[in-house]
């Protein structure tokens, strides 16, 4: 006995340490996703919130669902076997049944229904934004524009495995970071220049198809400062995994900050490449090969 009292308090320290190592990564790491992670990165603005737990309120009707269905079937197994029911009824029909198994159903869906189309809407657009982030999905980077900050752009490429500094995340990291200010409203126009991309932000329930020729609205405000990573959500062609999207969440004040260097910076810098001339080379950002135009 004294073996397993032994083995049990060795299980209690690993599941201990490994819970703090868990919460320790998770917290440093919060925009990322996690090794072995589990369920959804941490929620980063209020449509994520919501969708976590529109999420936790699906499951626990399904597992309700599932243990009720799988209780019936087993005791239906168990009660109707030939051995406790050797002359089966010959009964076809049950109104009252067929009515329930029906209807019932239809509650459930509408009960589902209703909080999903809330947060559709809720996730959709704002009414009241404060600014305006533009986002151009190309083969293979993101272009962003910033409208109401005296419109200025730039490209972000994929930083490349031999480039990259510690601690900036593998496929995830670019070269220039999206600054967004916290607790602002934001409307985030999102489009394409040459083929179907999408931009996705897991930790702050974003993902909308990036379009050419079309603009796609959706919104966000970031809770928490900190740096988040999210990538292109539609096969869009070989560099598809090497565009990812980096946002740096800071204070209002910094942001502001940045926005006056960021004018200087980029004032006039490459302009995007040239949608309407097919021939232009693109730039392939996980090797900086020079791949030919689309054909
Ligand atoms: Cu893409």
């Amino acid at each position: 006995m004294a073996i397993f009292k032994k083995l049990a308090a060795a299980a209690a320290i690993i599941t201990a340490t490994l819970g703090t190592a868990v919460a320790l990564s998770g917290r440093l790491l919060a925009g990322q996703p996690q090794p072995g992670q589990i369920g959804f990165q941490p929620a980063a603005s209020p449509t994520m919130e919501r969708i976590q737990s529109f999420h936790d309120l699906l499951l626990w009707i399904i597992t309700l669902i599932v243990i009720f269905v799988l209780g019936l079937l087993v005791y239906v197994m168990w009660r109707y076997s030939e051995k406790r029911n050797p002359t089966p009824s010959k009964t076809t029909h049950n109104t009252v049944i067929e009515v329930i198994w029906t209807v019932v159903p239809v509650i459930i869906l509408v009960a589902i229904a209703v909080p999903s189309f809330k947060l559709l809407y809720y996730a959709d657009r704002v009414e009241d934004a404060e600014m305006t982030l533009k986002a151009i999905g190309r083969q293979w980077y993101w272009s962003y524009e910033y409208p109401d900050h005296g419109d200025f752009t730039f490209d972000a490429y994929m930083v490349a495995d031999e480039d990259l500094e510690a601690g900036q995340p593998r496929l995830l990291q670019t070269d220039t970071a999206v600054v967004l200010p916290v607790d602002t409203r934001i409307r985030i126009l999102v489009t394409a220049s040459d083929v179907l991309h999408s931009f996705a932000m897991p930790s702050m329930g974003l993902k909308l198809d990036a379009v050419p020729g079309r603009v796609n609205e959706t919104w966000v405000q970031i809770n928490s400062e900190g740096t988040y990573y999210g990538q292109c959500s539609e096969i869009c062609g070989t560099g598809h995994s090497y565009m990812p999207i980096m946002i740096k969440a800071v204070s209002k004040e910094a942001f502001a900050k940045w926005v006056e260097q960021a004018k200087e910076e980029f004032a006039g810098v490459d302009e995007p490449a040239d949608v309407a001339d097919p021939a232009a080379p693109v730039r392939l950002a996980a090797t900086g090969e020079e791949l030919g135009g689309n054909d």
